[in-house]
């Protein structure tokens, strides 16, 4: 017998083995163990842009297919090429953009994946959280932890539409994913527009008064506040070579990131900005809220460069080196998994090509 037959042999009694045990519900893990463990992330979602200028019409034409109280949610999801089928935009975050028209309501319900949204144009919508209204304007930032009940509604007259990110693949592996409806269309009102933010938005906070959550007490981060921020400091300080000027969402009252799955980020790049080659274990979601450039995502002889401008949303997944060069003075928000790779030790980053 020569040792190619002897192979095929050997095989053959293997493949009958495997075929035993799987009757079983077992498999051999040597037949796995490479592509289990690899040297470094290998992740099936890809790099992605998509343009807000091709998309847009089509999103607004929407608002023809379905109302927002039939719908629900009236929202495209921006699932991943990588992972079509997934209501994912990476490995564990999800991302979607939501529409809402004049006169509108989505209807109060609350779930347990916790939700940030992203203004990306028009006003005169806005989001109750527990009761409590915020107006929301382009740029701004707005959270809805887990199992709070929330409802949608527009008081303006023009279309408003925001990116959502939710933890859902995440909180789906784990299995704990709960939903309920509330009884009527909308929560009652609770306390006025802007409460939160002017009891817990200017370094102070009531007397006695102890967080009760793992999420920041202020849901809204106004744009005019976080960009007048980022224009102060960049006069003042020295520019990150990976990030440029690059802040993060805080939780007041922890100084921990504003909510407990979800990291976020608002980033000014100067005209002209080109940031070193970077790449860490979170995979990325960005919307640049203004300015213009590019972003080039992969390692060696596989790049793919996009040009991106306002109201774009993009993905850098895993370990994926990439770095930006603007056209433009930028500014762009971007929200990912860091905050669980952290408190569970597993993020990493690396900087430069080293
Ligand atoms: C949801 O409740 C909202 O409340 C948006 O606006 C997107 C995606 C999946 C599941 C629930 C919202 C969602 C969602």
């Amino acid at each position: 017998m020569d040792s190619n037959t002897e192979g095929n042999q050997l095989s053959a009694e293997r493949s009958e083995y495997y075929s035993q045990i799987q009757k079983h519900s077992m498999a051999p893990l040597w037949e796995n163990l490479n592509h289990l463990l690899t040297p470094e992330p290998e992740v099936k979602s890809v790099p992605h842009l998509w343009d807000y200028s091709e998309l847009r019409s089509l999103l607004l034409e929407s608002a023809d297919v379905i109302s927002a109280a039939e719908a629900e949610r009236r929202v495209l999801m921006l699932e991943n090429p990588g992972l079509p089928g997934n209501c994912s935009i990476t490995e564990s975050l999800y991302g979607g953009l939501q529409l809402i028209m004049p006169g509108e309501i989505a209807p109060a319900h609350r779930h347990s994946p916790a939700a940030l949204r992203f203004i990306i144009e028009g006003s005169g919508a806005y989001t109750s959280v527990n009761g409590e209204k915020t107006f929301m304007e382009p740029g701004d930032f707005v959270i809805t932890p887990s199992w709070t009940w929330h409802d949608h509604g527009h008081e303006g007259t023009e279309p408003v539409v925001w990116l959502d990110g939710l933890d859902i693949p995440l909180v789906r592996v784990i299995g704990s994913i709960f939903v309920e409806h509330y009884h009527e269309e909308q929560f009652p009102e609770g306390p006025p527009p802007g409460d939160s933010l002017s009891r817990f938005g200017n370094n102070m906070r009531p007397v006695g008064v102890m967080p009760e959550s793992l999420n920041s007490p202020i849901f809204s981060y106004p744009y005019n506040r976080s960009r007048e921020t980022l224009d102060k400091l960049s006069r003042t300080t020295e520019l990150d070579p990976y990030h440029g000027l690059k802040l993060e969402y805080i939780d007041p009252t922890s100084g921990g990131p504003a909510m407990p799955t979800i990291s976020t980020f608002l980033q000014l790049l100067p005209k002209g900005f080109k940031s070193e080659s970077y790449q860490s274990t979170e995979s990325l979601i960005y919307t640049p809220v203004e300015g213009a450039g590019t972003v080039t995502i992969g390692d060696r002889g596989k790049t793919k460069t996009f040009d991106w401008t306002g109201q774009d949303v993009f993905v850098v997944p895993c370990w994926y080196p990439h770095h930006f060069q603007t056209t433009e003075e930028s500014v762009v928000f971007c929200f990912s998994d860091k905050v669980v790779q952290e408190k569970l030790g597993l993020w990493r980053e690396r900087r430069g090509n080293a």
